[in-house]
């Protein structure tokens, strides 16, 4: 309760900021993604991370109007970076299911808010964990599908990790597929994870999909997923998740 509390003083006084983490084209080299990952500067405990506040957001509906501030937020990010770096650049933005499930009036905001600052609807991507998909009973699929029709691309988040994996390929329409970084830490010494990282990258793209490897800490990672096709890769090899005017300085310098 006290989280609860603590959660909707943090929103009325602006405790939160969205960090981004680079995503790289293994073609080019180039940042032509970051992911918006959410922080709560809490004013005792420091810097906090989803992990230590997602459930207690999640479980008193307060991410409804947290993840509805990160969406505006991020989309004015890549609104600006679209005119200084790449009008092209793309920002992805996480979100809980408990957000699709809730008021429909939220998705038609959200492109509300797309149109208004004139952006292409495809600089935003919604990144979903697989586990969301699961939930087909709720207006979780219809409201996934407003979205993508409105233009906003999605990726499939932790790919590989969850419940029938596969079947959500064959009946979602998605746009990237990201392969959980449990099955790129081990690529260098487990033939089998390289293996399965190859055999859905083969996959992903004759279904049409780009892939992108979560979890990328080493060159070495990095040069087999590039040799197996990759198209994107995101970890610590490159940069860490920064603030916005930190990823700024680094698209222009490159990786
Ligand atoms: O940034 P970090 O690696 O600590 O993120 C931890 C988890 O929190 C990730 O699984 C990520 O998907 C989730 N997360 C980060 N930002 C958001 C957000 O804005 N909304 C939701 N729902 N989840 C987020
Ligand atoms: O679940 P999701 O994929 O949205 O989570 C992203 C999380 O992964 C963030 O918390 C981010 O800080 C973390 N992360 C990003 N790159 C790396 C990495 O190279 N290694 C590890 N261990 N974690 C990473
Ligand atoms: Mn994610
Ligand atoms: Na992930």
């Amino acid at each position: 309760l006290q989280v609860a509390l603590d959660l909707r003083l943090a929103l009325a006084e602006r405790q939160f900021e969205l960090y981004y983490q680079p995503i790289v084209n293994l073609r080019t080299g180039g940042i032509s993604r970051a992911e918006a990952l959410l922080r709560w500067r809490h004013p005792q405990r420091g810097l906090l991370s989803p992990v230590d506040f997602l459930p207690f957001a999640e479980s008193s509906g307060l991410i409804v109007e947290i993840g509805d501030w990160a969406f505006r937020q991020a989309a004015a990010q890549v609104r600006q970076w679209q005119g200084g770096l790449d009008p092209g650049f793309q920002v992805s933005v996480n979100l809980s299911p408990v957000q699709l499930r809730g008021d429909a009036a939220l998705c038609q905001g959200w492109l509300e808010h797309v149109a208004a600052l004139g952006l292409p609807p495809r600089s935003i991507v919604i990144e979903l964990a697989e586990g969301i998909l699961l939930d087909e009973a709720a207006p979780v699929v219809e409201r996934l599908r407003a979205l993508r029709a409105m233009g906003l691309q999605v990726a499939l988040d932790d790919f590989g990790t969850g419940y029938s994996s596969l079947a959500h390929l064959k009946r979602f329409d998605i746009d990237f597929l990201k392969i959980d970084r449990s099955f790129v830490q081990d690529l260098v010494n487990d033939s089998g994870d390289l293996a399965l990282c190859e055999a859905i990258i083969v996959m992903a793209h004759k279904l049409g999909l780009q892939v992108v490897a979560e979890g990328v800490e080493t060159a070495a990672q990095c040069a087999l997923l590039m040799a197996a096709g990759c198209d994107f890769a995101q970890g610590y090899v490159f940069a860490k998740p920064m603030p916005a005017a930190a990823l700024d300085a680094l698209a222009r310098q490159g990786v």
